[in-house]
């Protein structure tokens, strides 16, 4: 067979910052197999579409795929492919992957915990009796009264209840389907959401955006927790409805949220988001593989599928994720 039959070309389309790294990290890697860099090596017209076999994106470039007739493996560069699944010309037919590694398990594990220990702990009043010159002790909370809910029990929501569990927190956790997890008081289906939420000091949003996941968090789940409530949205920012958030801040219901995404990203300078008082923002940074990871498990995945054998980490397209 010839290479146009067969095409063992990468295409990686890395975010602008990651471009170097990501390109680096699959040269260093890919023996024989080419690997092209979105846009400089592959503009739609390029000749060597013909010969791209796999293409590899977060949010894959407008009308990339009408230019890749021999496309066999679609694959996310992160946990979530939302965002590859909203393209309308994607080939559905193609199977994907997704990445899940252990460094994006422990990044957002370490980003949940910070969040929820600075809440547990009281460290943002600790802050501001600090600039105060205040010495004043707050009694010392106990985890295992605090209950923390953590939406999505996947290879991001286990990582974070592994280590809350060690740290003593209550845990509850969220799912499509039934769980069974030691130490762990499970629910699933949306029928159990109220059961979850009930009471709830900490929630973390740690699920896939899916048209069932949009918006699924609003005022009358944020009304479902505690007085003094907390809210970790780190998952994507569809899911958290941002007015009923304010709306709950506001009314002090929430004491606050901390949000690593949001339903535009960037975040306009003109969003209430950045200056709300009770909210913590960051730029999407709680986990990514680094480019080494990423290529290994890309490279990997398309010698399996190359070999008839299943992928690791497969999204199911029906479902979403
Ligand atoms: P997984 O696919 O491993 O887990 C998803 C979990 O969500 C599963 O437990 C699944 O249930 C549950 N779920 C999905 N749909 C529903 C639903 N309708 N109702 C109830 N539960 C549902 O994903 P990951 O843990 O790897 O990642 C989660 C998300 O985190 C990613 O999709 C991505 O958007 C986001 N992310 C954000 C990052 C950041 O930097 N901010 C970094 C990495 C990821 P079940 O187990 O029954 O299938
Ligand atoms: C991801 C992300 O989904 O970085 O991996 O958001």
């Amino acid at each position: 067979m010839t290479e146009t039959q067969t095409p063992r070309g990468v295409l990686i389309c890395p975010m602008p910052a990651d471009k170097d790294a990501m390109h680096a990290a699959f040269l260093a890697q890919s023996g024989d197999r080419r690997v092209y860099l979105y846009p400089e090596l592959a503009a739609p017209d390029a000749p060597m579409a013909e010969q791209i076999g796999c293409i590899v994106a977060f949010r894959p470039p407008r009308d990339i795929f009408a230019s890749l007739p021999h496309l066999r493996l679609l694959h996310g560069t992160g946990a979530g492919v939302n965002h590859m699944l909203a393209v309308p010309d994607l080939p559905r037919h193609l199977p994907m992957a997704r990445v899940v590694a252990d460094e994006v398990t422990q990044g957002m594990a370490q980003h949940c915990l910070h969040a929820l220990l600075r809440e547990l702990r009281d460290h943002r009043t600790y802050d501001r009796l600090q600039r105060e010159k205040v010495w004043k002790r707050l009694p010392q909370r106990d985890a295992g009264t605090w209950p923390v809910g953590i939406m999505g029990l996947g290879a991001l929501g286990m990582g974070l209840a592994d280590v809350a569990l060690r740290l003593g927190f209550a845990v509850r956790g969220w799912s499509r389907g039934e769980k069974s997890v030691p130490g762990v008081a499970t629910f699933a289906g949306r029928d159990s959401l109220p059961d979850f939420l009930a009471g709830l000091s900490a929630l973390v949003v740690l699920l896939p955006l899916t048209p069932e996941t949009t918006g699924i968090v609003g005022a009358a789940e944020l009304a479902a927790m505690a007085p003094g409530a907390v809210v970790v949205s780190a998952a994507r920012g569809g899911q958290v409805i941002e007015a009923d958030l304010i709306a709950a801040l506001d009314s002090g219901h929430l004491s606050h949220a901390h949000l690593d995404v949001m339903a535009t990203e960037p975040l306009p300078p003109e969003s209430p988001l950045w200056t709300h008082p009770a909210i913590t923002v960051t730029p999407h940074i709680a986990a990514a593989p680094n480019g080494p990871a990423l290529a290994r498990l890309v490279l990997e995945n398309f010698a399996r599928l190359e070999a008839g054998a299943p992928l690791l980490f497969p999204v199911d397209l029906t479902l979403g994720y």
